[in-house]
């Protein structure tokens, strides 16, 4: 059965905003309609399909107000667009501000509207510890006809944390194979100035403070003594004056590129010989599946929803946070034997296709829809 369905998400980059369209465009080819409401056209949204429509909440800065009130302007256009265009269900990324949202279109509009949520981390991990947000969130949560968290991890933690009285189920991300495959990029190596007998580190992120950049660069630090290697930065955030300053501090600004914000990382990953994601929070982890398919093994923080994504030993290690000398044995140690690398690279390549490849992960979206729309 094709349903109508509208998607909520931030927009920006960021993992949520990417699974959530990349999520809507795999549902238009399997022939859904899907409508994107959002403040602007999600980022990943790069080419025209004729089953997907976009609609912009706008904004407006009124002076009475001291904030803008998106999440009235987004209650108001959800219920517009669910009523003009008869839409089966909403699928929101966030239970707050969204799944609240669609709350409260539903009210606007009657009817039988079905609620999907989807639990990314941040509403659980940073909201959901202000007493004054968790009623709210509970409420989301319950007033939803499916809620879906990322990992076994965020599930957990929202009953802990947040104690809703509705069944939680884990829906892990997914990356598209088809996009994300290593390819032969020996001319990009060249073009970065990296030696083809040099090894290279990657971290990809938004440079939040939860992320512990400067672990990364700590762990760098020791790992380029021992081994001619380079270290790609890709992404940007607020920490990222802190970090070139301990670039500099350390004297390694000629083994550091820093790449910003990048979009064809797939690329970068291609070039890369391991990938370190040594964050305090992370309900999952997207760039590690995104390198991962890439076949690059991966050392990652015993946090959140990581332990999920790395197999010890097989795909990659896990480390305690902040354990830097830990870090950068393991590292030297992938870095530096070429049998063990190659085994762990084929394996992360096997574990997306068994365990977070698109269709999979898609065809479980689609069976929960159709257990709420067939009630
Ligand atoms: O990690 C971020 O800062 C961005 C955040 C987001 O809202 O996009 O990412 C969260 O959702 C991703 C997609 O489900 C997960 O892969 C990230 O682990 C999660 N981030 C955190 O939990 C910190």
């Amino acid at each position: 059965m094709k349903l109508k369905i509208g998607i909520t998400c931030y927009p920006t980059v960021g993992g949520s905003g990417i699974i959530a369209t990349e999520l809507g465009k795999l549902l238009a080819d399997k022939g859904h309609e899907i409508h994107f409401i959002s403040s602007s056209l999600p980022f990943r949204l790069n080419k025209v399909y004729s089953n997907i429509y976009f609609h912009e909440v706008e904004v407006n800065q009124y002076s009475v107000f001291k904030y803008p009130p998106y999440d009235l302007a987004l209650a108001s256009k959800m219920a517009d667009v669910v009523k003009r265009e008869k839409l089966d269900l909403l699928h929101v990324h966030y239970a707050i501000p969204h799944a609240v949202c669609a709350y409260l279109a539903k009210q606007m509009v009657g009817g039988d509207l079905k609620i999907v949520t989807t639990l990314h981390g941040t509403d659980i991990t940073v909201l959901g510890y202000d007493p004054s947000l968790t009623d709210l969130i509970r409420f989301g949560i319950e007033e939803s006809d499916i809620v879906t968290a990322v990992s076994q991890s965020l599930v957990q933690q929202t009953y802990d944390v947040i104690e809703p009285k509705k069944e939680i189920k884990t829906v892990y991300n997914f990356v598209d194979q088809k996009v994300y495959y290593k390819r032969n990029v020996d001319e990009l190596k060249k073009q970065y100035g990296i030696k083809a007998d040099e090894k290279v580190v990657i971290h990809v992120s938004n440079f939040r403070k939860v992320k512990r950049v400067e672990d990364v660069i700590r762990a760098f630090y020791f790992v380029q003594q021992k081994i001619a290697s380079k270290l790609l930065l890709v992404g940007d955030g607020p920490e990222l004056t802190v970090v070139c300053r301990m670039i500099n501090e350390l004297g390694i600004e000629d083994k550091v590129l820093l790449l910003g914000k990048q979009e064809n990382v797939a690329e970068l990953y291609s070039i890369s010989d391991l990938k370190l994601l040594l964050s305090e929070k992370e309900s999952f982890g997207l760039v590690l599946i995104e390198a991962m398919a890439c076949g690059v093994p991966t050392i990652g923080t015993k946090i959140g929803g990581i332990p999920e994504v790395i197999d010890e030993g097989v795909n990659g290690f896990l480390c305690e946070v902040g354990d830097i000398e830990y870090i950068a044995k393991k590292s030297v140690e992938i870095l530096s034997n070429s049998s063990m690398h190659a085994e762990m690279s084929r394996n992360a390549v096997k574990s997306i296709s068994k365990k977070f490849n698109t269709e999979r992960i898609v065809n479980q979206y689609e069976d929960l829809y159709h257990t709420i729309i067939n009630k």
